[in-house]
Parts: structure tokens; C-alpha cells; sequence
């Protein structure tokens, strides 16, 4: 989604402004824009729609320069994508404001501005931002007050940066629901909606909170909270590598991020594993009591990270006796679901800023959960730092939209949460034992499901030519099926639906025919025969298959069927394991069809509106 940039510097900012949204390019956007107020005390601007190398292509034409500057990427909400929709955006030539999020009273601002005169450029909600904090302008208001009056003004998320040509010497920036982080340097200053952008020029970040405005100069940074009193807020070390957004010689970040997946499950492993089980420390300080007093745990999430909270729940209620529900962020926030006693809420998400995880977050704390805990990818992200408990995990930047080794690490985070509330509820001691040295295999045994790279490459010709295609699991291998389609949609644009192979007779056989390629990913478990017959209600039909097997399950190769043998695992980590070849096989077919794998249409990486 949307991206900011803006630095206040001694010397010219257009390169770094440009280099940062270059590296918020993943998050999705589709037009680019920078401001930056001259040496003559002007503002200037350059935007354009499509890639931000059109971006950077017309700065080079016609270079723009400046001390103080503000830039963003943009994903369209309120308004097409033209350039005049595209941020910065004016007001009266003496202000210009960059805008993540969506100012939901925007209409009713927008008469109200008209009505003093003000003219609107554009279709969009961010325009208001510009013309209010002007209007405050001119009634002798600081940056700060104006942008601080002009907030209160708002419904909906923001994180916005003003700059004032006649205050050239500071930018002011507000936070309420659409992240914002700023960058220490030495006798400079940056702000970004991601650490991301920054880490060319910085890894000092402060964090801001909700409400939280701020003027940021050269030297100062002042910030105060939604009350309007001054806070400090802590300053944070980023370890995140400076090469994180380095394609490592790989064609694509997906690519280089699926082969990463053996070293960051090792990463998120790493001194989290006991002798005889996992500690409830790893998920925080209260984690201990929290955990032993559970009795029910609701899972909000996601995307991709739905799909991790949905393996869990097969997890949580077989081997931690714990019983499970779980949601999607976006249905949860707005029904009233019932709350059981003793309730963890868990959401997961890679980037902790999903803007709906977060409001079902809020809403969950008014609603009487015993404690909230987030499986996250992000330090100081929103969804970790409102949570009570927090585990973190450590997949390193992920650039690919669709998401990979976040998925993986999420995986290995709920079986270590399984393990953590199993040891609160009398897990049998060789049930422990069975998971951690399912655990400790996991890296070597991710190694081996890459190597059926080639293969798969070969197979994905097949699937080509194909609209549709319909992915088959059972039990924990379900949500697999599930991640399965959503990787091959995401990426490829084939119609990709994912079934429990038991409701096949309930509906989808009618779909079955040569044209319809059948992925089924076999469980290593007690319901392995019951998918054989499955398949076989498939080949009755005339369907082809395409079957990812352990070669303990015997299924054979013949004109309706190919199976891709996956390495042999402990079935409890087998939804893991098998992930792994259906994110190969939706990169090669992408890969072959010549889509944008990395930033898929229509798609953001950061979900940060509702
Ligand atoms: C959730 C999610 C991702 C997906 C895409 C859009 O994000 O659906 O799973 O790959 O990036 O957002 P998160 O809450 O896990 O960050």
C-alpha cells in the first residue's frame, strides 16, 4: 500500500527520497510522487503514474533539488490513478502533505474547504490535509498547531507529513492508524511509514504512537502525544541487514525468499527450544501465567497468515487439548462473537500493521479476552507493541507481496505455542519429544523440499495454459491447499479454489474435467486413505492430477495422475514441509506466464487500510 518518505537535511534529499520509495516499490502502489521546498524557498514537485523509475526518469530530465523533501508511492483508494491524484498534494503553492490511509469525513471537509474557496485539484481524501492545515496557516498558526488542530478534525486512519514553504526548515508529521516511523540521523532527520526506506541512511528509528504528533528539523524532534503533551519516545536499534532489500542474485524476491526458508525457520528456532519442551517465556514476560490459565484461544489474522492460524487450530486442539477458533480479521471486528472464559487472542501477521487484525486487536481487548498475543515479523509494529505478549518471528524483511517465509515461520512459531500450552495441560512427555525433534528437523528437511525445485519448474508448464484449478487437502494438509490456491492466484491470475477433499461430492466434482488441473497435497497421517478414495472419485471423472505425496503413501504415476515424491516427515510438521512446493509451483507457472511476481496487480504488500 501507500509509502512516505521525507527527509530534513543539509543537503539535497531527491536521491534519498527516491531510493526510499524505490524500497517501498514491494509494498504495491501504483504512481509516485516527490516535493521538495528549493534553494529559492519554492516548493517543487515531480509525479508521475506507474513504476517509481518513471519517477526517477523525470527528476533526471529535469532535475529538482532541495534540503527538505517529501515523497510517496501511492495505491489508489479515492480517486483513479492519474497524476493529479498522485501525493504530494498542494495547497496554495505554500503547502504540500504526503497521506497514508483514508480520511473517512473527507466529502464533508471537502464542502467545507470549497465553501472558503478553496480550489481541489483532485479527486482524492488527502487534499483536505493540504487545504486545512493551510487554512490554519493563515490564521497565524505554527506548522505544529496547524497540523495538530487539523488532525482533530479527521475520522479514519492517517499518517501524514505537511510541509510549510514559509517554515522551510522542519516537516510536521501525525500518526493515527497508518504507521509512521522516524529516522535519527546526525544533523538529519527522516521519517518513513517503513524502517525499510531508511536503512541506506539510518538504524536509529523512533516509533510513533497513535496520536502522535511530531516536528521533526535538522537537529529537534519534538514529539506530543494525542493529548497534545510533550512525550519522549524510546529509541530503537534496528538489526534489520541493509541488504534486506538485495535480491541475492535471485530472479525474484519470492524466489530468494522461499529459498531463505530453511535459514529463518533456523533463525526463529534459535534459542527457543528447551530439553524437554519450550518455555512460555519466549512469548513474553507474563507469558508463564497467562499460558497456564488458558482454556480457549481464538486465532484473528489474514491472507496468507489466516491460513497459519488455521494449520494451528488442527494443532492446538490435537496435541495441546486447548480448544481453537479462527477468524478472519476483516468478519470479526464487526459481529459480536462470543468471548469463552479464559480466552488467549492470538492474531498473526507478518507485517503488524494489517489495518483489520489491528481493529479486531482493539476490539478484542474491550470484549473481556484474559490476554492478547501476536505472532509477528515486525519489531515496534503496531499489533506488537498493542499486544500483551509477543513472539517474534525471524524472517528477515519480506519483500514478495505474497507472502512465503513468513508463512513458514508463522507455522513454526504455532507448533512451538502448542508445545508452550501443551506442557500447561499434561502433554505426555513423548508427545513433547515428538515435536522437538519434529522441530529441530524442520531446517534440514525444508532444504530437502527445495530441492524439488527442478521438477517442479518442468511441471509448471503444464499448468500454463490452464483458468482454473482446484487444490485438495484433508486435516492439517487443508489450510495448506488452502495457501496453495492463494499462492497460484496471487502471482499467476489462474482461479485457483482450494476444498477438504471430503466435500468434493458436496459440490465441486461438477467442476472436474480434463481442463482442470487437481493439486492434492496427501497427509502423512490416518486420513491418508480416506484422500485415496478421494482421488479416486477424481479420476472417475477424468480428472488429471497433480499429487504431492510422501513416498510412504504408494501413490503411482500413470496417465491421469503424477506424483512428486516430498521428503518423509514427521506428519506433524508436514503442513510445513509441504508449503514449500506449491510456493515453487505458482513462482514457475507466474514465471513462465510472465506476470510481475513480486508485485502482483491490484495487490499491497502492507495492508494498512480497511
Ligand atoms: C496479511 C496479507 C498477506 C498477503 C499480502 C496482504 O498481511 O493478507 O498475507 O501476503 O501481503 O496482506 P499480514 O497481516 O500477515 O502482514
Amino acid at each position: 500500500m501507500c509509502g512516505i518518505v521525507g527527509a530534513v537535511a543539509e543537503r539535497n534529499v531527491v536521491e534519498i527520497l527516491l531510493e526510499g520509495l524505490r524500497r517501498l516499490e514491494y509494498r504495491g502502489y501504483d504512481s509516485a510522487g516527490v516535493a521538495v521546498i528549493n534553494g529559492e524557498g519554492d516548493i517543487e514537485r515531480v509525479r508521475r503514474t506507474g513504476k517509481v523509475q518513471e519517477l526517477s526518469s523525470a527528476v533526471a530530465e529535469n532535475p529538482v533539488r532541495g534540503f527538505v523533501g517529501i515523497a510517496h508511492t501511492r495505491w489508489a483508494t479515492h480517486g483513479g490513478v492519474t497524476e493529479a491524484n498522485a501525493h504530494p498534494h498542494f495547497s496554495s503553492e505554500r503547502v504540500a502533505v504526503v497521506h497514508n490511509g483514508i480520511i473517512e469525513n473527507y466529502l464533508k471537509l471537502k464542502t467545507e474547504l470549497q465553501a472558503k474557496g478553496y480550489q481541489f485539484t483532485s479527486d482524492t481524501d488527502t487534499e483536505t490535509i493540504a487545504h486545512l492545515v493551510d487554512h490554519k496557516l493563515q490564521s497565524g498558526d505554527s506548522l505544529l498547531s496547524a497540523v495538530q488542530s487539523a488532525v482533530k478534525k479527521f475520522d479514519g486512519a492517517y499518517g501524514t507529513v505537511v510541509m510549510d514553504k514559509q517554515q522551510p526548515e522542519k516537516v510536521v508529521v501525525a500518526r493515527s492508524g497508518s504507521p509512521l516511523v522516524i529516522g535519527l540521523g546526525f544533523g538529519e532527520n527522516f521519517i518513513a511509514s517503513d524502517q525499510l526506506a531508511l536503512l541506506p541512511v539510518t538504524r536509529r528509528f523512533i516509533f510513533l504512537e497513535e496520536g502522535d504528533v511530531a516536528e521533526i528539523s535538522r537537529t529537534d524532534i519534538h514529539i506530543f502525544d494525542k493529548n497534545g503533551e510533550p512525550v519522549e519516545r524510546e529509541v530503537i536499534e534496528s538489526n534489520i541487514q541493509h541488504d534486506a532489500g538485495d535480491k541475492a542474485g535471485y530472479r525474484h524476491y519470492m524466489l530468494k525468499e522461499i529459498h531463505e526458508q530453511p535459514v529463518v525457520v533456523r533463525n526463529t528456532l534459535h534459542g527457543r527450544l528447551q530439553d524437554n519442551g519450550v518455555s512460555s517465556e519466549i512469548f513474553g514476560e507474563n507469558a508463564q501465567d497467562i499460558l497456564a490459565k488458558v482454556q480457549h484461544v481464538q486465532i484473528i489474522a489474514c491472507g496468507t497468515s489466516y491460513h497459519s492460524g488455521m494449520t494451528a487450530r488442527y494443532w492446538l486442539e490435537q496435541h495441546a487439548n486447548v480448544s481453537c477458533n479462527v477468524e478472519i480479521a476483516s468478519e470479526f471486528r464487526y459481529r459480536h462473537s462470543y468471548v469463552h472464559p479464559n480466552s488467549l487472542l492470538v492474531t498473526i501477521s507478518q507485517s503488524g500493521e494489517t489495518a483489520d487484525t489491528l481493529a479486531a486487536l482493539r476490539l478484542a481487548k474491550e470484549s473481556g479476552y484474559m490476554a492478547s498475543l501476536t505472532i509477528c515479523n515486525v519489531p515496534g509494529s503496531s499489533l506488537v507493541r498493542e499486544s500483551d505478549l509477543a513472539f517474534m518471528t525471524k524472517a528477515g524483511a519480506e519483500i514478495g507481496v505474497a507472502s512465503t517465509k513468513a508463512f513458514t515461520t508463522q507455522l513454526t512459531a504455532l507448533l512451538m505455542l502448542t508445545a508452550a500450552i501443551g506442557q500447561h495441560k499434561g502433554m505426555a512427555q513423548d508427545k513433547m519429544q515428538a515435536i522437538l525433534k519434529a522441530l529441530h528437523s524442520l531446517p534440514a528437511k525444508l532444504e530437502e523440499a527445495l530441492n524439488l525445485s527442478d521438477a517442479i519448474e518442468t511441471l509448471a508448464e503444464e499448468f500454463s495454459d490452464k483458468h482454473h484449478s482446484l487444490f485438495l487437502g484433508r486435516g492439517d494438509q487443508y489450510p495448506i491447499a488452502m495457501e496453495g490456491a492463494l499462492k497460484l492466484k496471487e502471482i499467476s491470475y489462474i482461479h485457483a479454489e482450494a476444498y477438504a477433499s471430503g466435500e468434493l461430492k458436496h459440490g465441486p466434482l461438477a467442476l472436474i474435467d480434463e481442463n482442470m488441473p487437481v493439486i492434492v497435497v496427501a497427509p502423512n497421517n490416518e486420513l491418508l486413505e480416506k484422500l485415496k478414495s478421494n482421488v479416486e472419485e477424481v479420476r472417475a471423472r477424468g480428472g488429471i492430477m497433480y499429487v504431492f505425496a510422501d513416498k510412504d503413501a504408494h501413490f503411482k504415476s500413470d496417465d491421469t495422475m503424477r506424483v512428486i515424491d516430498v521428503p518423509h516427515v514427521d506428519a506433524i510438521i508436514a503442513p510445513i514441509i509441504y508449503t514449500v512446493p506449491l510456493q515453487l509451483l505458482s513462482y514457475y507457472v507466474a514465471l513462465i506466464k510472465g506476470t510481475d511476481v513480486d508485485q502482483p496487480r491490484n495487490l499491497a504488500k502492507s495492508v494498512t487500510v480497511e
